[in-house]
């Protein structure tokens, strides 16, 4: 069975792969169904989310989002340029078996050339409404081609309610599993190069993970997977708001405790 999905929106080499085929069941194979384009901002970016079903989907509408293509290549490269000799320095941690990523490095940095601030701050223009408190260190994750994230949500102690992140290098899929029915799923094609966000029910009600090699598959599609730098925001975690915490209950049916 071909994916729902048309993926001429993505780089030549994923066209080479609309002919494979999907895994049997499991949520791996599974096509999903995309996000529908009248709740996204574009039909573009919609094919870019699959889910479980409409209800899943219906639950984290306006809170996750993936802009692909949302840095050009120089922007990439100068953002590498400024990454690669901090992180060449620190080895990948593969050890620990309890953590919740496998096989990275990672450092946080606060202070940024003047293209990779400019470059940043407009992740902060789109993922944050003016105002909002943010943390000034940005969190980066270089994941070897073997490496993984494992499902976890981020705590509440250290982030707020929206995540923000640019992926360089490798494409990767990232999967939501809502928390309250593990059959709920949502998962998000994050290109090279592209942005995502997640916000409310998406951040709290959802772990979120990135696939490893082998079962790493976008609408049934097979996503092969490379050494992967991810450029994160985050929004402060000044203690929920009413009216995000309103929405999030509503959208969870009333009985979340955060
Ligand atoms: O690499 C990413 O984009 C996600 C990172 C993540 O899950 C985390 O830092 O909590």
């Amino acid at each position: 069975m071909r994916p729902r999905f048309s993926l001429l929106w993505s780089p030549v080499r994923f066209k080479a792969l609309l002919g494979s085929s999907p895994l049997p069941g499991s949520r791996t194979g599974a096509p999903g169904l995309a996000l529908s384009a009248g709740r996204s901002r574009s039909a573009g970016r919609s094919r870019l989310v699959v889910g479980s079903g409409p209800a899943v989907l219906e639950l984290v509408s306006g809170q996750v989002e993936v802009r692909e293509e949302f840095i050009s290549e120089e922007e990439e490269r100068e953002l590498l340029g400024e990454l690669e000799p901090v992180l060449k320095r620190k080895r990948y941690q593969f050890d620990h078996w309890d953590n919740a990523i496998h096989g990275y490095r990672e450092t946080e940095r606060s202070h940024w050339s003047e293209r990779n601030s400019e470059t940043l701050q407009r992740v902060r223009d789109v993922a944050f409404p003016p105002g909002t408190p943010q943390l000034g260190l940005v969190h980066v994750l270089d994941v070897d081609k073997g490496g993984y994230i494992k499902p976890h949500v981020d705590s509440v102690k250290f982030c707020g309610s929206t995540i923000a992140g640019l992926s360089l290098l490798s494409p990767s899929v990232m999967r939501l599993v809502s928390e309250q029915n593990q059959s709920d799923w949502v998962d998000l094609m994050l290109l090279r190069r592209s942005l995502y966000i997640l916000r409310g029910a998406a951040r709290y009600l959802f772990t979120h993970q990135v696939l490893k090699e082998g079962d790493s598959y976008f609408g049934g599609v097979e996503v092969p997977r490379g050494r992967r730098i991810s450029v994160i925001c985050r929004s402060l975690p000044s203690g929920l708001k009413g009216a995000v915490w309103r929405e999030v209950r509503t959208r969870a049916g009333g009985g979340v405790t955060l």
